[in-house]
């Protein structure tokens, strides 16, 4: 039977990236539908009843969310071509730990740090530096997360590759130095430099657009909130 598989996503979400670059990397052909989260379609709605968010995987008819599990999926599906998880089951188990902790730490905290100024921004910086010093660690000896060619952390942590220099260049925070964190850095040289990354990679103009409207509502209401 022919496969049939089809890709909910919007242009600049990073958890959709995620599925984009595993497709790619197993050589499974797939459809986009790009979705306006402004005004989201009934397909959608239809598909992730439960959250109403992109990505959505749907495979021969059979739909599913949540970006780190469809990774999951997709690895278990199209076994032969490019393993993203490792074998061993306890490295599987620490590699969707960190990948956890990417989503429920690592990402929120770097969110706080780019919606917040001045001295609210000087307290939100604290659990950014001190989340990036564990990823720091868990790069030690590795030039990937997941060893010598990337794999399913690399993909779950795609996001940071891309976003924090964008929310460095808008707020003039720098986040991840050079010093502090010189094996993150290369980490994202290396991992931005995948011609399947680059060539995935939203446009940056484009989403530095989008990135500044979205902090300004954060910004507008903590001025709000100043004594007069
Ligand atoms: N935990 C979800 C997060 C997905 C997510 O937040 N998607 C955003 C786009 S980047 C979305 O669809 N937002 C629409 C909404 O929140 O209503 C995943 O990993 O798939």
């Amino acid at each position: 039977m022919a496969e049939e598989v089809k890709v909910l996503r919007t242009w600049s979400s990073p958890f959709a990236l995620r599925i984009v670059w595993a497709l790619k990397l197993k050589g499974v052909e797939y459809e986009t539908i790009l979705e306006d989260l402004s005004s989201k379609s009934p397909l959608l709605v239809q598909y992730n009843p439960v959250y109403k968010k992109v990505p959505v995987l749907v495979h021969n008819g059979k739909a599913m969310a949540e970006s780190l599990l469809i990774l999951e999926y997709i690895d278990e599906t199209w076994k032969q071509k490019y393993p993203l998880l490792p074998e061993d089951p306890y490295e599987r188990a620490r590699a969707r730990f960190w990948a956890k902790f990417s989503d429920d730490k690592v990402l929120p905290s770097i969110w706080d740090a780019f919606t917040t100024q001045g001295k609210e921004q000087e307290e939100a910086i604290m659990p950014v530096m001190e989340n990036l010093k564990l990823l720091e660690e868990e790069l030690r000896g590795k030039k990937f997360f997941s060893g010598e060619t990337i794999g399913f952390l690399d993909l779950a942590l795609g996001w940071l590759a891309n976003l924090v220099s964008m929310f460095e260049e808008i707020t003039g925070l720098k986040m991840i130095d050079e010093e502090t964190f010189p094996l993150l850095v290369a980490w994202i040289h290396d991992f931005s430099h995948v011609p399947l990354i680059q060539e995935t990679w939203p446009p940056r103009d484009r989403m530095l657009t989008k990135f500044r409207a979205m902090r300004e509502p954060y910004l507008a209401a903590a001025r709000n909130h100043l004594p007069k």
